[in-house]
């Protein structure tokens, strides 16, 4: 008979071998109600002179996902999850973990103290914590090492790098997959146990393999360059490197004591923060959790320049048939080899098979013609950036789709309202903001228009994920949400250099912050032509001194293309690395000459806080305009698209803890300084300066 233990854990005995199962909606975090369940089970189980085995199995979507992240800000409730997971370790009967889903840092670590662990061939496993700012803290740096080898595990803890079933079979993580009957699986094996004599295998007793000498400070090296600025990868290359030195209880402890630092660093609150923003961006108002998605196999990209060849990659990626709509053979072919050298990359680095590859191209078809879209179900518009060319695509796409086909706009700067009042169904008009390389750039802001239908806006947010973005959904602004507040850093950065600052100063103060690239040396490398191009486009717009302010131009008329053409703010040398470049020196004087402006020493605090306050000062009037429906989803727009750091959380988050009324002082000393057109403190600033609050309360 099943016995309720807690409300998330069940006990059942099935003749010698009792089942604990743990039932806890939505991902079976080890709450406190699971924790108390399983050490009751084991008390059970121990007790129990008929039970031979005992197997830990989870119900639902997913094997236990990790300590449950919301009790974090809590006080811990007894038994802790250490202490559980000591007493499966101690357990004198077999206990044998049963996988299928995820088994992710705690999880894991529930598993690894098990005497055996069998999964279904789907299932992955990691210890992902470092994502979140922390490390293992329950014995997962100890156990994971001494089962499948100090490197294997280094890489795991220190990236947080998941493994799938096999691998995990093969490098001894895992006992057995099972075939996809995870319970008859598991009895099977169970019973396998049982009947060679009921051994218990613990990873506490296991030796340490052997491992190279020069492999923590290789890795330390190696984290410092890779992670810049995290904190948590750093420390687990020494948390893994006590665990396989010190006694296994002292370096028990030291786990567990930094677990508990790193939980209440400022970089895992941040990373923390991002965690839930980044799923609460998936919560669209007016668009029930539970709409229905409509279903989308082919889809049409129109125009084969670059973002529709990298969005016909991630299309094609994804496992969907693409036709590409171009105007000519010699537009179409180039798209052609431009994708299958996005594979050839691929295919180079032995992330896909060439096999894969014939697949994956075998979907795309090209054409010039609009004839035979009926089967299309999605159109993506990616031509050029002008109001009548992107018209005239909407009009023959509306002509040519079936009227329940979805046409979604690529455009970054033009009114998406106009362009589905144009169209004879606007409530399947939506837009879906790409990145350059869109295959490589995890944002895409979604965007709606005002009458975007719920179910269209929830069926591209559920595309936007199968290619594996970020997905967030943006409402009617120029420029959206993440180059509307790149464009005033750009400003800034621009003013700056005109009154004095160098492109090497600001590069290195910007990602001295922790972006990963300074906005020159990102200039260079995009091209000094497109960021023209973006300039003209935003010129009617602009005010006096921006238009005056037009270094870009002088750079490009003088030739220097950046790193393509050897130089832009920038000298290059065969390897591309950059140096400063007197010719470029001469062009800034010759521009503060020209515009009667005595170049003057600049403080690298202002230079971070005119770049970044700008930004936040815009991001205030976005979320006032509605634009983003929270301060969280412009943080995921920042971190996930342009390399804000995510240890600082997103720009929004990193505002409050400046501290508004810092922030709201700094904008009126550069209105006096800049000009209040630029630095005039939004409302929303100003009422939350007065009120003593934060974007976030
Ligand atoms: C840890 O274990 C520390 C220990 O070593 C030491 C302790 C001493 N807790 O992602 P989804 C929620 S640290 C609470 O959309 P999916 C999530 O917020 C933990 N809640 O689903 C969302 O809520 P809502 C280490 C959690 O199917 C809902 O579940 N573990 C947790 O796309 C659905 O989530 C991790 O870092 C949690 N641990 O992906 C794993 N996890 O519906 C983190 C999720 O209200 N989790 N929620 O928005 C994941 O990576 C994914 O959620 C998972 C499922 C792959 C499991």
């Amino acid at each position: 008979m099943t016995e309720l233990l807690t409300q998330a854990v069940s006990l059942v005995a099935l003749g010698d071998i009792m089942v604990a199962t743990a039932d806890n909606p939505p991902v079976n975090a080890l709450s406190h109600s699971v924790r108390a369940g399983l050490s009751d089970a084991i008390s059970a189980f121990e007790k129990n002179d008929a039970a031979r085995a005992m197997i830990l199995v989870c119900a639902g979507r997913t094997f236990f996902a990790g300590a449950d992240i919301r009790e974090f800000a809590k006080p811990m409730r007894e038994p802790l999850l250490g202490e559980v997971i000591a007493r499966l370790d101690g357990c004198t009967k077999p206990v044998i973990a049963a996988i299928h889903g995820t088994a992710l840092g705690g999880g894991l670590e529930v598993a690894l103290a098990c005497s055996y662990r069998v999964a279904v061939a789907s299932a992955r496993f990691g210890l992902p914590e470092v994502k979140l700012g922390i490390l293992p803290g329950a014995g997962g740096s100890l156990r994971l090492p001494r089962l499948i080898g100090v490197e294997a595990a280094l890489a795991m803890i220190s990236e947080g790098r998941q493994i799938d079933a096999a691998e995990a079979a093969r490098n001894g993580l895992i006992d057995a997959i099972v075939g996809s009957d995870l319970a008859d699986g598991a009895l099977g094996f169970a019973r396998r146990i049982i009947d060679a004599g009921g051994d218990i295998r613990r990873a506490s007793e296991l030796p340490i393999p052997s491992f190279h000498s020069a492999l923590f400070e290789t890795a330390r090296a190696s984290m410092r360059k890779r992670f810049r600025g995290y904190v948590a990868p750093q420390k687990a290359v020494d948390l893994v490197e006590t665990a396989v030195t010190m006694p296994f209880a002292d370096a028990g402890e030291r786990e567990y004591a930094t677990c508990k630092e790193l939980l209440g660093s400022p970089q895992s609150k941040a990373l923390r923060h991002l965690f839930a923003a980044e799923r609460e961006a998936l919560k669209i108002e007016g668009v029930p959790a539970d709409a229905s998605l409509r279903d989308i196999r082919k889809v049409a990209v129109v125009g084969p320049g670059t973002m529709g060849r990298g969005i016909a990659a991630c299309l094609l990626d994804a496992g969907l048939s693409v036709v590409l709509i171009g105007l000519s053979d010699e537009s179409l072919g180039k798209a052609r080899s431009g994708i299958a050298r996005i594979y050839e990359s691929a295919l180079k680095r032995g992330s896909l098979s060439a096999e894969e590859i014939e697949r994956r191209l075998s979907r795309l078809t090209l054409t010039q013609s609009y004839d035979g879209l009926a089967d299309v179900d999605l159109a993506v518009e990616a031509v050029t950036e002008q109001r009548d060319v992107k018209a005239e695509v909407f009009g023959k796409l509306d002509a040519a789709l079936r009227d329940d086909a979805i046409i979604v706009t690529n455009t970054s700067f033009l009114d998406i309202e106009e362009l589905a009042s144009a169209s004879r169904r606007p409530s399947n008009v939506a837009g879906m903001h790409f990145f350059n390389p869109a295959h490589v750039m995890k944002l895409v802001e979604n965007v709606r228009a005002s009458r975007s239908a719920p179910d269209v806006l929830a069926t591209i947010t559920a595309l936007a994920r199968r290619l594996g973005k970020t997905p967030v959904m943006v409402g009617r602004s120029e420029g959206f949400v993440a180059n509307r507040m790149l464009s005033k850093r750009t400003r800034e950065a621009q003013f700056l250099l005109e009154e004095g600052a160098t492109p090497a100063q600001i590069d290195r103060v910007l990602s001295g912050f922790g972006f990963p690239i300074g906005p020159f040396a990102l200039a260079d490398l995009a091209g000094m032509d497109i960021m023209a191009a973006a300039r003209a486009a935003r010129l009617p717009r602009m005010s006096d001194r921006e238009k005056s302010c037009n270094i870009v131009d002088r750079l490009v008329a003088a030739g220097r293309l950046g790193q393509k053409t050897g130089a832009g703010y920038y000298r290059y040398d065969e390897k591309r690395t950059a140096s400063p470049d007197p010719e470029a020196d001469t062009i800034l004087d010759t521009h503060r000459r020209d515009r009667g402006i005595v170049p003057r020493e600049i403080s690298d605090d202002e230079i971070l806080e005119r770049c970044l306050y700008a930004m936040v000062n815009e991001a205030a009037k976005i979320l006032e305009e509605g634009a983003a429906a929270r301060p969280g989803d412009i943080d995921v727009i920042w971190t996930s698209g342009f390399g804000f750091p995510s240890y600082l959380g997103g720009p929004m988050f990193h505002a409050d803890r400046i501290g508004i009324q810092t922030i709201k002082a700094a904008l009126d000393r550069y209105s006096a300084l800049v000009g209040r057109e630029y630095f005039q403190p939004a409302p929303l600033i100003e009422r939350l300066a007065a009120e003593g609050k934060g974007f976030y309360g």
